[in-house]
């Protein structure tokens, strides 16, 4: 059965390849199964958003009648039922896609988005003092050492490849994009292990052409 995909209508370049959708694409791709997407204006948000979204984010999937939001959610949900979920092992994924979500990405998030203030202070507001973008820098290093000595010896997060490192990976690659990661060997290797993956490569490519066929519409709708 296909499933639905919603993301934005349109991004600026800043985050493209980034964008929580990618997750979801991933996913699909690893357990072969095909998708379309839907998607909602960026601004304004839409009544159609909040309704299947409450805080207007992406990304939202359907699937044979079920209305999903939160990535973390949907892999659970899109991994059931295959080697991205197994059920021996399931808890020690669980386990590690919250560590992904719930511990690396919140210090991520919170360092890239004082990065981001400082680039793009249109869409994230004006930058806060330096020491504050060093203070939250030092913390997220902190786990990233932890996460770093975690799996020296192993190459993935639990004993297969799991919907666990399509978290953990989505949200490295964020760190990995601003040079933040040189200092973490271990953790660029893992990076570039998962992102060698077939799968990984389809998801970014369909993810990239879909902001580029977004720049064509917009194009085509005013032109200069
Ligand atoms: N915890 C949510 C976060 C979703 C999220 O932050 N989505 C971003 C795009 S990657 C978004 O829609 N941002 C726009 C906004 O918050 O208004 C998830 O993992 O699905």
């Amino acid at each position: 059965m296909t499933v639905t995909v919603c993301t934005y209508d349109w991004l600026p370049e800043f985050p493209r390849g980034f964008v929580r959708d990618m997750r979801v694409r991933w996913v699909l791709e690893e357990v072969g199964r095909p998708y379309r997407v839907d998607t909602f204006p960026l601004h304004p948000k839409s009544k159609r958003h909040r309704e299947l979204q409450p805080f207007a984010q992406v990304p939202v999937i359907e699937d044979g009648g079920v209305t999903l939001f939160e990535s973390g959610a949907i892999l659970l949900h899109l991994g059931e039922g295959t080697a991205l979920l197994p059920k021996e092992g399931r808890a020690l994924v669980t386990q590690w896609l919250f560590a992904a979500l719930n511990t690396i990405e919140i210090a991520v998030s919170h360092w890239a988005n004082m990065v981001m203030a400082e680039r793009v202070p249109e869409f994230f507001g004006p930058a806060p003092a330096g020491e504050v973008v060093a203070h939250a820098r030092r913390n997220m290093e902190s786990k990233l050492e932890a996460l770093q000595a975690a799996i020296a010896d192993r190459d993935w997060l639990v004993e297969e490849f799991s919907i666990a490192d399509i978290a953990m990976v989505e949200v490295l690659r964020v760190v990995a994009a601003e040079d933040a990661l040189d200092a973490f060997p271990a953790l660029q290797a893992y990076v570039a292990r998962a992102t060698s993956r077939p799968a990984f490569r389809k998801a970014l490519a369909d993810h990239m052409e879909h902001w580029q066929a977004a720049d064509v519409a917009r194009a085509t709708a005013s032109p200069a």
